[in-house]
């Protein structure tokens, strides 16, 4: 398939200003008749008014009420054009699609026996031939129709205006979207599902419905998204001045979705995962995503939907703009200093541990890409969590002020509008009266930058010199690159741990700042710091305040004294991060010598006296203790090495568990008596952060593998009160031959046959334990409530396995690999976009070691060779092997 470029864009020739959709639905052969009101666009290059179509029978097209005959309009694979076309123009366009038949879950598909659709990027035009493309917007009406028994509830975009029944069983409802919106922002729900609402005021007076639908018997699981969702409308009113403008909102939870979400008008579809909680069958981490997706969906209300894109390379303008707004959010939503901390810890984790990888290898792309082959590989980290990232430098720049006022020129000047990037920079630099002309190389140019510091200090002079020097890698297609403008948040620490007040060379001494924003901007640069007696130990890159490498000589004792004394919390958990990892690396690299392992020559003391200091401190939040207790993952310090050795990391990963867990017994059994939470079940971030730091002291206590911590490991199982505690427990059992192990994972399955997505969480911890080989991989596939064609499913066993076992996916023997050729071919058939997913798991092949590297190049080659390979699958494949 051809690459879409970019630099190809041209406006549409004709505008849709009005779309009249009819369906008659039915599983097998659904009717679809559009009625399109369109026009000459001003700005359009000819009179061709282009559609498009993808595995969608036309069964009649009509223009301005004649049919159209076979030579009056050009076929031509996914397009039909048809030239010469009048200024004003009406079409009529019938087409059939079997809805029970679609596995790819784009455009309309059954789940369950309910009707679903999934549009972004490019699935309207699996429902009809359209002009399927984000600049293209149209006020909407849309008509059901549909066996009422079987599809009591039908729901669209808008609001209701008509509902009815039409004799022989059928009944029809009529929606109307009263804002103009791009196709793919369009949704229908048909089937038997039951709803809790809430009314709500804004404070502009205006009232709205809330609604949150679900299957029958999942009632009892929609509270915390309603109460998520009520705090998402308010929050945005607060933060951004931004209302819900609609009359109704509604959320609707599928079990079968690709995504996590989508932000259809008025009409969120959600996947599961995302919408169902209550504490017998959810964890505090899916209490907190379900917050955060309730959030971003609805926060793409405004960001996304109101104003759009106008091409899909210019995707991270929502999606970017969206995460970072959730990210807030949930920030907000916890609200200690702390808090918040952890929050951005975990954002940086995601960043570091997918987006950096993705960003080196050969699918890196800009956050806003030249080309594509299929769009729906673009919905990647990248575009997501480095956009975020953009966007949050904006407001590290121009301040929370600056920021905002920012985006209320955004709005101003694009509200109803398909827009670009460029757009919201400009809005940005224009409401701020700077220069982002440079800031620009963000959206341009790929790869992870390297920021090199080296510092000097001049007693007598008392200056201390801060030298930033960047630099970024080739990535695909972008051999060099231009400095980028990058923010360094920076600090100084004095002897006492306490922050110097920063005066740089010829500023005014009053009133300086502890912390402070050193902009970037060349390839080198010196900053010099005045009244600096003593030799300070810098701070730097607080809060993560650019998405980049940062490089330092630290010293561990430096390392220790931040992770004691830094006011930035990031810092102080970074610090301890920076020890872990050096210790880890040298580990792995005594395991790859086959020299003994010894804790001396780990020379770990450092780094656990002060980690000891760190547990010991009651003023710390909860959560923040359990970060720094976790050690990097096998995956981040896989990215620290220049050849990767999976094995190698996990043994040395092991090895320092059981170390840690020796050495800090005691505490660790104190932190599991002190972090008990009795009582009701609570979410909120104190009550889960106490059992973050519980279960992660009793994971490491599994590790010693007595009699005591199987004890203590099968008394919280047998006890639990919820999720959180109860998958703790079970994954600590799993993790020891304690002898209650099997028994437990029995009884967790029978106990929780009935709900799909604690099922998931069954295979997955299976999945990822270092106990299970390909081999019982390949028996759980077997197990009758294994299935393939549920997103989930496949990813809770299959995914889990390739991207979370790292020891056991990299045998030596190559077994995971041709698993993995085969998952990812007999997926493809199902679900393009799913098989794409899975198959980036391999795509950076050529950072391991040789033995290894040469059985991926076969798997890879292997699936190049498969016949009939979808657009998706084969643009990954492809890229890999480039
Ligand atoms: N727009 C696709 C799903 C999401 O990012 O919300
Ligand atoms: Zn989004």
């Amino acid at each position: 398939s051809p690459a879409i470029l970019r630099s190809n864009y041209a406006p549409p020739n004709y505008l849709v200003d009005t779309v009249e959709l009819g369906f008659d639905l039915d599983p097998a052969l659904t009717r679809v008749a559009a009625r399109l009101t369109m026009r000459r666009n001003p700005d359009g290059r000819s009179n061709e008014i282009v559609l498009y179509g993808d595995a969608v029978e036309l069964v009649a097209l009509r223009m301005n009420g004649k049919p159209l005959t076979r030579r009056a309009y050009r076929l031509n694979g996914g397009e039909l054009h048809i030239p010469n076309a009048p200024d004003e123009v009406t079409l009529e366009i019938e087409t059939a699609l079997q809805p029970d038949a679609n596995t790819s879950l784009m455009g309309l598909y059954v789940s369950n026996g309910n009707f679903f659709t999934q549009c972004e990027a490019e699935g309207f035009r699996k429902i009809t031939w359209f002009p399927d493309r984000p600049d293209v917007m149209a006020r909407y009406t849309v008509m059901l129709r549909a066996d009422k028994r079987a599809y009591p509830v039908l729901l669209s975009n808008g609001n209701l205006v008509e509902e009815g029944d039409l004799g022989d069983g059928r009944h029809y409802a009529l929606w109307e979207d009263p804002f103009m919106k791009p196709s793919y922002l369009f949704a229908l729900v048909a089937g038997k599902l039951v709803c809790q609402e809430e009314r709500i005021t804004q404070p502009s007076g205006r009232e709205a419905l809330l609604q949150v639908w679900v299957e029958e018997g999942n009632l009892d699981k929609t509270q915390h998204a309603m109460d998520s969702l009520v705090n998402s409308i308010r929050w945005d009113e607060a933060r951004f001045g931004l209302e819900l403008d609609l009359d109704r909102f509604m959320i609707v939870a599928v079990g079968d979705f690709n995504m996590g979400a989508m932000e259809n008008k008025g009409l969120n579809i959600f996947n599961t995962k995302y919408v169902l909680a209550n504490p017998r069958i959810a964890t505090d981490a899916d209490y907190a995503n379900i917050e955060a997706v309730v959030g971003h969906e609805y926060f793409h209300n405004w960001t996304g939907n109101r104003v759009t894109c106008r091409d899909w390379f210019q995707l991270s303008l929502k999606e970017g703009l969206t995460v970072f707004r959730d990210q807030e959010f949930s920030a907000d939503m916890v609200g200690t200093d702390s808090g918040r901390a952890v929050k951005r810890i975990d954002d940086v984790r995601v960043l570091r541990q997918a987006q950096f990888p993705e960003d080196a290898g050969p699918m890196a792309h800009p956050v806003r890409p030249d080309s594509y082959v299929e769009i729906s590989n673009f919905y990647t980290v990248t575009i997501y969590e480095k956009g975020s990232e953009v966007v949050r430098m904006y407001q590290t720049l121009l301040g929370r002020d600056g920021f905002r006022k920012g985006m209320d020129l955004y709005f101003e000047r694009h509200d109803g509008q398909a827009v670009t990037c460029d757009d919201f920079r400009a809005a940005m630099a224009d409401a701020g009266g700077r220069n982002l002309d440079q800031f620009e190389r963000w959206y341009s140019q790929a790869g992870t930058p390297r920021v090199t510091v080296a510092t000097r200090h001049d007693i007598e002079a008392g200056t201390y010199d801060i030298t930033l020097a960047q630099s970024c890698p080739p990535t695909p297609g972008q051999k060099t690159k231009l400095p980028f403008h990058i923010p360094v948040k920076v600090g100084l620490l004095a002897a006492t741990g306490a922050d110097l007040p920063l005066v740089l060379e010829g500023e005014d001494a009053a009133s300086a700042p502890t912390t402070r924003v050193l902009e970037l901007t060349e390839a080198s640069q010196t900053f010099r710091f005045t009244g600096i007696e003593g030799k300070p130990v810098p701070s730097l890159l607080r809060d993560f305040s650019a998405p980049v490498i940062l490089e330092y000589d630290y010293s561990d004792d430096e390392l220790a004294f931040l992770m004691a004394n830094d006011s930035d919390p990031f810092n102080r958990w970074e610090a301890g991060q920076r020890l872990a990892t050096r210790r880890l690396l040298t580990l792995t690299r005594m395991v790859q010598d086959q020299e003994p392992m010894r804790e001396t020559t780990a020379n770990l003391e450092t780094y656990t006296a002060v980690l000891h200091k760190t547990l010991d401190d009651a003023t710390l939040d909860p959560s923040f203790r359990e970060m720094v207790l976790t050690l990097p993952s096998e995956g981040m310090l896989a990215e620290q090495m220049d050849v990767i050795t999976p094995q190698e990391i996990h043994t040395a990963r092991q090895f320092m568990r059981r170390l840690l867990a020796r050495t800090l017994r005691n505490e660790l059994v104190q932190l599991v008596d002190l972090n008990q939470t009795p009582g009701d079940y609570s979410p909120d971030a104190l009550s889960a952060g106490k059992r973050g730091l519980k279960n992660v002291a009793m994971l490491y206590l599994s590790e010693l593998d007595d009699t005591d911590t199987h004890a203590m490991a099968q008394a919280q199982y047998d006890q639990a009160s919820n999720m959180t505690d109860r998958i703790a427990a079970l994954s600590a059992l799993q993790n020891s031959s304690a002898p209650g192990r099997q028994d437990a994972l029995e009884r967790f399955y029978t106990e929780f046959e009935d709900e799909p997505l604690v099922i998931d969480k069954w295979f997955a911890l299976q999945a990822t334990s270092p106990a299970t080989d390909v081999a019982a991989v390949r028996a759980l596939m077997r197990h009758p409530a294994f299935s393939m064609k549920n997103p989930n499913r496949a990813r809770s066993l299959i995914f889990s396995f390739c991207n979370g076992n790292p020891s056991r996916f990299h045998a030596a023997d190559g077994s995971g690999y041709r698993f993995w050729a085969e998952q990812v071919i007999a997926l493809d058939a199902i679900n393009p976009q799913v098989s794409a997913r899975l198959a980036r798991t391999l795509d950076r092949w050529r950072k391991y070691a040789p033995a290894l590297q040469s059985q991926m190049q076969d798997a890879l080659q292997r699936v190049a060779a498969t016949p009939k390979l979808s657009k998706d699958l084969s643009e990954v494949i492809n890229k890999s092997l480039a």
